[in-house]
């Protein structure tokens, strides 16, 4: 096995940017990207042979740590009868009925092989019942890279979006509004602004894509109410939060029912997925009932389906919840004090297995104060992490995770590392 400098290498010539995803390029953070070779538990092991506890966890399914016995028992005994077969499987079946049982919003359900499927999906799902063409994101919140959702904030709350990728066309930007997480105003005036045009509202309930960011109390009932009330259908993207902050994911802790939900990550136990589900009216308009199309190859792939499923069983059989967040809470704790220690202003949001440190003294609650952390001070804390054997997300812009196999000595050694790493900065 050869080096990671000498595979990225290799990759970059071939691959652009030498990665299959932005993120893992550590183009804000500097340096280049180790390659891993294995994983177990909660650490990854790397092409040069190094070992890192992961508060990545491949971005959130690693939820039981890497390559935990029961889904790796899971997706052999599957592969068995053989990888895909183009027809409906029983898997799918049992997926559907463990999804629905988690998610009570979730009356019917669709497999696809990732959260930007399910995203995209769901929106033209929206789009299609509702008959309109407007929808409502946040900025900040990320949803997959489907045209639709590649829009950032323009100026000022009411502005069409322009384009954050190029190859989008101002014509997709227009019909996305985006606003300020956190600012019902601003939504109150979007809906005055575009009577009867707006067919959803999407939004991260919880966000994790611009670091870990909690909504204000009652602004996510505020935004059910007025999704209602103008016939706007509501989409929760819990591709990230589902199974991950509770059983049924935010909607449950906040005992609030989305019209759908999309989902991903942890449903595939590490393996490709994407699901969408939600109210039946809704859900019955998709082909081949409706007249919403919607498909894929490997949707309900049954080497996917047999790990996820494993998956959620252990989750319901561990339900882990209450040990995450301790853990959580760990690792943020030890953070804010050894900040306090330094003097060094640090916010530090965190629910259950989900968080994220910005250093910044002013409270995070959007992306505009996101964006007053100082991503320079973040990069010099990430590899003085990494070079102490602790892997960080490689942006000061995600949400950190982790799983029940860092209980015990990864978590001591994480804070004992990640203070050391903030006092030296
Ligand atoms: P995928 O298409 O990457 O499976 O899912 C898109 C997606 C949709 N919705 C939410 C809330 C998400 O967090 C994501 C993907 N999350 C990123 C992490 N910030 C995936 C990492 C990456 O892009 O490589």
């Amino acid at each position: 096995m050869t080096s990671s400098e000498n595979l990225f290498a290799r990759a970059l010539r071939l691959i652009p940017g030498g990665v299959n995803s932005p993120v893992r390029a550590f183009r804000s953070v500097g340096g280049a990207p180790f390659f891993t070779k294995s994983a177990q538990g909660a650490t990854l092991t790397t092409a040069d042979g190094r070992e890192l506890i992961d508060f990545v966890c491949t971005w959130g399914p690693a939820i039981h740590g890497h390559n935990h016995p029961r889904i790796k028992a899971a997706i052999a005994a599957a592969l068995e009868a053989g990888t895909s077969f183009g027809t409906p499987n029983p898997y799918e079946v049992e997926m559907a009925e463990l999804i629905v049982q988690f998610f009570p919003s979730i009356q019917k359900v669709r497999m696809c092989s990732s959260g930007t499927e399910a995203t995209m999906s769901a929106i033209r799902l929206a789009r299609g019942f509702t008959r309109r063409d407007k929808i409502i994101k946040f900025a900040g919140c990320y949803h997959g890279h489907s045209d639709s959702l590649l829009i950032k904030a323009g100026s000022g709350a009411l502005t069409h979006g322009n384009p954050d990728s190029a190859g989008v066309p101002a014509s997709f930007a227009q019909e996305t509004i985006v606003l300020p997480y956190n600012d019902t105003a601003a939504i109150e005036a979007a809906f005055a602004a575009n009577p009867g045009q707006i067919a959803c509202i999407i939004l991260e309930a919880y966000i994790g894509n611009v670091g870990f960011i909690k909504p204000d109390a009652g602004y996510l009932q505020f935004v059910r109410k007025i999704t209602g009330q103008h016939g706007a259908v509501l989409i929760f993207d819990e591709v990230m939060t589902g199974f991950r902050l509770a059983r049924g994911g935010v909607q449950e802790l906040e005992q609030i029912t989305p019209d759908l939900t999309t989902l991903g990550k942890i449903i595939g136990g590490g393996l490709p997925v994407g699901a969408f589900g939600g109210r039946a009216d809704i859900m019955d308009h998709l082909a081949p009932l409706g007249p919403v199309y919607q498909a894929g190859t490997l949707s309900g792939n049954p080497l996917a389906m047999a790990a996820g499923i494993a998956q959620l069983k252990l989750l319901d059989e561990l339900n882990p919840y209450a040990r995450l967040d301790a853990l959580g809470h760990q690792v943020v704790t030890a953070a804010l004090a050894a900040a306090k220690a330094k003097g060094m202003p640090l916010q530090a949001p965190q629910v259950g297995s989900m968080f994220s440190l910005f250093f910044t003294p002013t409270p995070v609650r959007d992306m505009a104060t996101a964006l007053t952390s100082d991503a320079k001070l973040f990069g010099r804390f990430f590899h003085a992490c990494l070079e102490n054997g602790i892997y960080l997300p490689p942006s000061a812009y995600e949400a950190w995770f982790l799983s029940t196999a860092h209980e015990g000595a990864a978590i001591d050694r994480a804070c004992e590392v990640i203070t050391k790493a903030i006092k030296s900065l």
